[in-house]
């Protein structure tokens, strides 16, 4: 099986997600410059040119390959898509939607293009417009999330397609990513881990309550609404679901989530800001550089796989 640091250049098998209002171009060159893929998140920004400014500073800070991730749910989504063909951006992954209207532009263009599902179905439309990989991101993932959990969604994924499939949420450590490979996934994208790495410019409040969060700590907001997004359980979140499950209509809900992810990376405000996290965050235990993140990860997956080598079952 082809790995993904062979498809995309890297050193590492490893893609950063492209975290909203998170992953700028300084911290996507960060990680591109410690092995893996860097993301710069588009979902943050405000305008195609906020855009086109992130990716100049990334390439000014590294030589690595590395990619810009659309949400598609984004207002600014089709000018997003055509600043990526313009500036030449090697490698474009989505999230929250279906990017197929966009795809044959970005392949004419020579981009890598990797979409996230969180279902087998979309992954199989996806790989007819020509896609080059799948990412599958289960529902331990922070954010915006789907239904399915990564050990069920990856293998379905992986079945369902013939093109590389990366597995996404709840891959914190060496043992799940090797776990990852088990399932039958060429390589493997992060995000929770990374939020406590030194270069990651979230508000120190932030990163303190990452580094406090037990493993049932995150809860899912607007899973009835229809805008599933796991978060941090602090005062805003539980409060959210709670009128959600008392039948709150969903005009009302969105005014306590109005802004609330910037009050929590900007202002680390943590009683009512959106504090997006995975299931894993009861596994971040200090904060270090991506370098060292990255490392540990690979270390521990190789010891990991090494050892499985050796269980006979
Ligand atoms: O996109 C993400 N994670 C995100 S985006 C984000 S920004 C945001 N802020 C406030 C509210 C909502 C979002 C924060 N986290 N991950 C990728 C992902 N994509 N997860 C799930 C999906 C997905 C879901 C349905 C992809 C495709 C899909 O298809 C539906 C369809 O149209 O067929």
């Amino acid at each position: 099986m082809k790995l993904l640091h062979e498809l995309l250049g890297t050193r590492y098998p490893i893609i950063q997600g492209g975290m909203a209002n998170i992953a700028t171009g300084e911290f996507a060159a960060a990680c591109s410059n410690a092995g893996a893929l860097g993301l710069i998140g588009g979902g943050g920004m405000h305008s195609g040119e906020e855009l086109r400014a992130h990716i100049r500073r990334c390439r000014e800070l590294t030589d690595k390959p590395f990619g810009v991730n659309i949400m598609l749910m984004h207002p600014c989504a089709d000018e997003f898509a055509q600043i990526v063909v313009e500036e030449k951006v090697p490698v474009v992954t989505t999230g929250a939607g279906n990017p197929g209207k966009y795809v044959a532009k970005w392949k004419e263009a020579g981009i890598l293009v990797i979409p996230v599902v969180a279902a087998a179905v979309l992954a199989k439309h996806l790989e007819k417009t020509g896609v080059d990989a799948i990412i599958a991101e289960g529902t331990e993932s922070g954010g915006h999330v789907g239904e399915m959990t990564t050990m069920a969604l990856v293998p379905q994924v992986v079945d369902a397609v013939n093109i590389p499939v990366i597995a996404a949420g709840g891959i914190a450590d060496g043992r799940q990513m090797a776990a990852a490979f088990a399932l039958g996934a060429c390589g493997v994208q992060i995000g929770t881990c990374l939020l406590v790495a030194d270069e990651c410019p979230i508000h120190p409040n932030y990163k303190a309550a990452l580094l406090k969060a037990r493993d049932s700590d995150t809860i899912v907001t607007g899973r009835i609404g229809g805008t599933p997004v796991r978060v941090l359980k602090n005062r805003m979140s539980r409060e959210y679901v709670r009128q959600e499950k008392a039948g709150a209509d969903k005009m009302e809900l969105e005014k306590f989530t109005l802004g609330s992810l910037r009050r929590a990376v900007f202002d680390g405000d943590t009683e009512t800001g959106s504090l997006m996290a995975g299931q894993v965050a009861g596994m971040l235990h200090a904060r270090r550089p991506v370098a060292a993140i990255l490392d540990e990860l690979m270390t521990g997956c190789r010891a990991c796989t090494q050892a499985l080598g050796q269980l006979n079952v």
